[in-house]
C-alpha cells in the first residue's frame, strides 16, 4: 500500500501578492502531488481559521510560517508513514491533530494544503486525472458534467475600487451547448464589454477577479452594461446574470448601505425582487449579511421557486450551517470553497449534503488565487454541475476555465453540458 514519505509546505504568493501556503507530498514509491492555498478578502467570520503570523513588519502580517511550520513538523509527523487509501482518514488525522472547532491551532491554510496535495499524490499513483481520481474515492460513478461558468465581469465590493456596493457581476451562458461554447461567449461579451466601457469613457483596468471596475453609480447601471455588452456580442436571449451581493461587506449596525442608499432588510429583498422583474438577473449569491437568516429566509420565499438563491458567508461549506439551511429553507443553493471548510474529505461533505437535499452546489475560487486548478477538477469529479471562477482574463482565473476545456476534451463524446437554471 502506497504510503506518505515526505511532506514538504513553502511560502509563495497569492494573485494579489500576499503570501500563502504550497505543499508538495511525496509518496514511498516517489510519486508526488502539489497543492496551492487560496484566500478570501470577504471572508465570513465563521469560516475556519486562516492562519498568518500577524508580525507587521513582514508582509504587512500575513507571513503564513507558523503555518508552514505545522505541516512540516507535526502534520509530517502525524502522516509520514500512513497510507493514502483513504482520504477521510488523512484528513481526520489532521482535524484530531487540530482538536478545535475551528482549524485555529494548525490553521485551515495548512491543513487543506496537505489534503489537496494527498488527492493530488493519489491521482498520480492511480494514473488517472484528478477528477476521476476524485470521482472514484467519493463514488460518484459519471463524473462527465462539465460545469456551467459564472463569470465575474464587472467587480465591485472589497474586489476592487469600483464602488459599486455589489462585489461581483457574473454572466452565465445559459443557452450555448457545450463548456468551451460557454467559454467563447464569456470572452466575447468580456471584450465587448470593455469596448462599450472605453466608449461611454470608463476605466478598463480590472480587479481582483479579473472583471472590469467601472466606476458606475449603481447596479442598475452595471447590468445595463452587461446587456448591452451580450446584445453586442450576438448571445441575447442565450445569456443571463448573477450577482454576488456579498452583503456583509455593505452591512452595518442594521442597515445595507447599496451604492449611497441605506435600507433595512426587507427593502434590500423588495430591491431585488425589482431587479429580477427588470433584468435577466437568476442567480443571486449573499443577499443578505451573514447573520441576518430572516433576510434570506424573505428572500427565498419570494424568489426561490424561480431564482438560484445562493448561500457563502452564510453557509461557509460548513455541513451544520448547511443542514440549518436546508431544515429552515434559507437558501437554495450552497457556494463551496474548500479553504472556508480546511479539508477536501469536509468539502465533499458539503457538497454531497447539498446535493442530496436537491440544492444546487456552486464550487468556487477565493478572490486570493494561484495557478493551482484543483477546482475545476472538484467541480467535475463531484460533479456539481456549477463553477465560478472569475472573468476572462488574469491568469489565476482563466487557468481554471483552461483545466476545463482539457477536461472537455479528454471526455471527448462523454462530455456532458447543461443549463442547471
Ligand atoms: C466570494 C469570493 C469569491 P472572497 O465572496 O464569493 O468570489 O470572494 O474570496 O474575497 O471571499
Ligand atoms: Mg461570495
Amino acid at each position: 500500500m502506497t504510503t506518505i514519505s515526505h511532506i514538504h509546505a513553502r511560502q509563495i504568493l497569492d494573485s494579489r501578492g500576499n503570501p500563502t501556503i504550497e505543499v508538495d507530498v511525496t509518496l514511498d514509491d516517489g510519486t508526488f502531488g502539489r497543492s496551492a492555498v487560496p484566500s478570501g478578502a470577504s471572508t465570513g467570520t465563521h469560516e475556519a481559521l486562516e492562519l498568518r503570523d500577524g508580525d507587521k513588519t513582514r508582509y504587512h502580517g500575513k507571513d503564513v510560517t507558523k503555518a508552514i511550520a505545522n505541516v512540516n513538523g507535526p502534520i509530517l509527523d502525524a502522516l509520514k508513514g500512513k497510507p493514502i487509501s483513504d482520504q477521510r482518514t488523512i484528513d481526520q488525522l489532521m482535524l484530531d491533530l487540530d482538536g478545535t472547532p475551528n482549524k485555529a491551532s494548525l490553521g485551515a491554510n495548512a491543513i487543506l494544503g496537505v489534503s489537496m496535495a494527498v488527492c493530488r499524490a493519489r491521482a498520480g499513483v492511480e494514473h488517472k486525472p484528478l477528477w476521476q481520481s476524485l470521482a472514484d474515492q467519493f463514488d460518484v460513478s459519471t463524473p462527465t458534467l462539465l460545469p456551467m461558468p459564472m463569470m465575474n465581469v464587472i467587480n465591485g465590493g472589497q474586489h476592487a475600487d469600483s464602488g459599486l456596493s455589489f462585489q461581483e457581476c457574473m454572466i452565465i451562458p445559459t443557452g450555448v451547448a457545450t463548456f468551451s461554447e460557454a467559454i467563447r461567449a464569456g470572452s466575447e461579451v468580456f471584450h465587448c464589454l470593455k469596448t462599450l466601457l472605453k466608449d461611454a469613457g470608463y476605466t478598463v483596468s480590472v480587479g481582483d477577479e479579473g472583471g472590469f471596475a467601472p466606476q458606475v453609480k449603481n447596479a442598475e447601471e452595471a447590468f445595463d452594461f452587461l446587456m448591452k455588452s451580450i446584445d453586442v456580442a450576438g448571445y441575447t436571449g442565450k445569456m443571463q446574470i448573477g450577482i454576488d451581493a456579498a452583503a456583509s461587506e455593505f452591512y452595518k449596525d442594521g442597515s445595507y448601505d447599496v451604492d449611497g442608499k441605506p435600507m433595512s432588510s426587507s427593502e434590500l429583498t423588495d430591491y431585488y425582487v425589482s431587479l429580477c422583474d427588470k433584468y435577466p438577473l437568476i442567480s443571486i449569491e449573499d443577499s443578505h449579511s451573514e447573520d441576518d437568516w430572516d433576510g434570506f429566509s424573505d428572500l427565498t420565499a419570494r424568489l426561490g421557486g424561480t431564482h438560484q438563491l445562493v448561500g457563502d458567508d452564510l453557509l461557509v461549506t460548513n455541513v451544520e450551517r448547511i443542514q440549518k439551511a436546508i431544515d429552515a429553507k434559507t437558501v437554495n443553493s450552497v457556494l463551496i470553497k474548500l479553504n472556508q471548510i480546511g479539508t477536501v474529505s469536509e468539502t465533499v461533505d458539503a457538497i454531497k449534503l447539498t446535493q442530496d437535499s436537491g440544492w444546487t452546489a456552486v464550487v468556487s475560487h477565493r478572490s486570493g488565487e494561484t495557478e493551482d486548478t484543483f477546482i475545476a477538477h472538484l467541480a467535475v469529479g463531484l460533479r456539481t454541475g456549477q463553477i465560478k471562477t472569475g472573468s476572462l482574463s488574469r491568469t489565476d482565473r482563466v487557468c481554471k476555465y483552461n483545466q476545463l476545456l482539457r477536461i472537455e476534451e479528454q471526455l471527448g463524446s462523454k462530455a456532458e453540458f447543461s443549463s442547471p437554471f
